[in-house]
């Protein structure tokens, strides 16, 4: 299955909704404010979110108002959606030279640890040597689980024991990644500690560590989020920004879930790109985020 068909699967039950913005178009009429109103209420069934909501009506009524609703007034709303969600740069930005590392946080069972093996496997493709950081070293499981994903990938593994300092082991990792030439350097991290503090300080002295270790790290900060909570996704996202500057956005979980069209509002309220997109459990089951294909996927019939 290609990725196209594999996405558009993975959109199924968001589709559903968009439809139903669809479906809008199609009805005789004119663009009048009874109308605006409904645009406005599928929009948020859809899960758009308010502030993205109100920017799409907004549109729509300065282009359209009191004219008759035409299918092209569709193609309108497309563009409009698929230009909120674009960024300068997609996937990974990589150093010029020395390791790129990439550092990966978000609240546990967001799908950190798995979204890093499906992002080492997508840069092996590459032909990058990749090394792991298990520096979510709060619960003895989190290190357990990146070890087995990191076996069955063939890729290095850098950890130490449960409650040992996160920040030593990404010091640890830097170093190795410097002096054994690795390309790319992917950091695990803590969802939850004793308190929301702790979690933010830690992050925070991860990253200064991995600053001082290699010129221009972290190149990429990467904030997971799990599709299936929708607009909470958000208000997740502004702690963790607030922190540490993300860089982007993994957003895991869109297979099965119906708020797929939170990508709209995470965009807009955070101005945060959508890098890529988990799709699944297994290792391929991630994609490279393009907005262009993501609107088209959301609208097929
Ligand atoms: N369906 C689906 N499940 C996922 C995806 N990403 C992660 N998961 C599952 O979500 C759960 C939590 O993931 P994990 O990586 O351990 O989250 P972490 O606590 O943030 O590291 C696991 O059962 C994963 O298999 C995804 O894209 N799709
Ligand atoms: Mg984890």
């Amino acid at each position: 299955m290609g990725l196209g068909s594999f996405l558009r699967a993975a959109l199924s039950k968001t589709r559903s909704l968009f439809s139903g913005i669809a479906e809008l178009f199609s009805f005789k009429g004119k663009v009048d404010q009874k109308f605006l109103d409904e645009l406005e209420k599928r929009l948020y069934l859809a899960d758009v979110g308010t502030f993205a909501t109100q920017e799409i009506v907004s549109r729509v009524k300065a282009a359209y108002q009191d004219k008759e609703v035409t299918g092209e007034m569709l193609a309108f709303v497309k563009t409009q959606l698929r230009e909120m969600l674009t960024a300068p740069t997609q996937g990974i930005h990589f150093a010029s030279s020395g390791p790129t590392v990439i550092m990966i946080a978000g609240v546990n069972g967001a799908g950190k640890t798995t979204s890093i093996a499906k992002l080492a496997k997508h840069c092996m493709d590459q032909k990058k040597k990749v090394m792991v950081a298990a520096c979510d070293t709060f619960r003895a499981a989190a290190v357990a689980q990146l070890t087995i994903w990191s076996e069955r990938l063939g890729c290095e593994i850098v950890k130490n024991a449960q409650g040992s300092d996160p920040a030593s082991v990404a010091h640890d990792a830097c170093e190795k990644a410097k002096a054994r030439d690795f390309d790319v350097l992917i950091v695990d991290t803590a969802g939850r500690l004793h308190t929301q503090t702790n979690l933010m300080k830690e992050l925070d002295k991860i990253k200064r560590i991995v600053s001082k270790q290699i010129v221009g790290a972290p190149h990429e900060v990467f904030l997971v989020l799990d599709a299936t909570s929708g607009q909470n996704a958000i208000t997740q996202a502004e702690m963790f920004k607030k922190t540490i500057d993300c860089t982007g956005i993994v957003l895991a979980k869109l297979d099965g879930t119906a708020k797929g069209g939170a990508i709209f509002g995470v965009k807009q309220k955070l101005n945060l790109p959508v890098k890529f997109v988990g799709l699944g459990e297994g290792l391929d089951d991630l994609a490279i985020f393009d907005p262009q294909e993501y609107v088209e996927k959301l609208f097929e019939d």
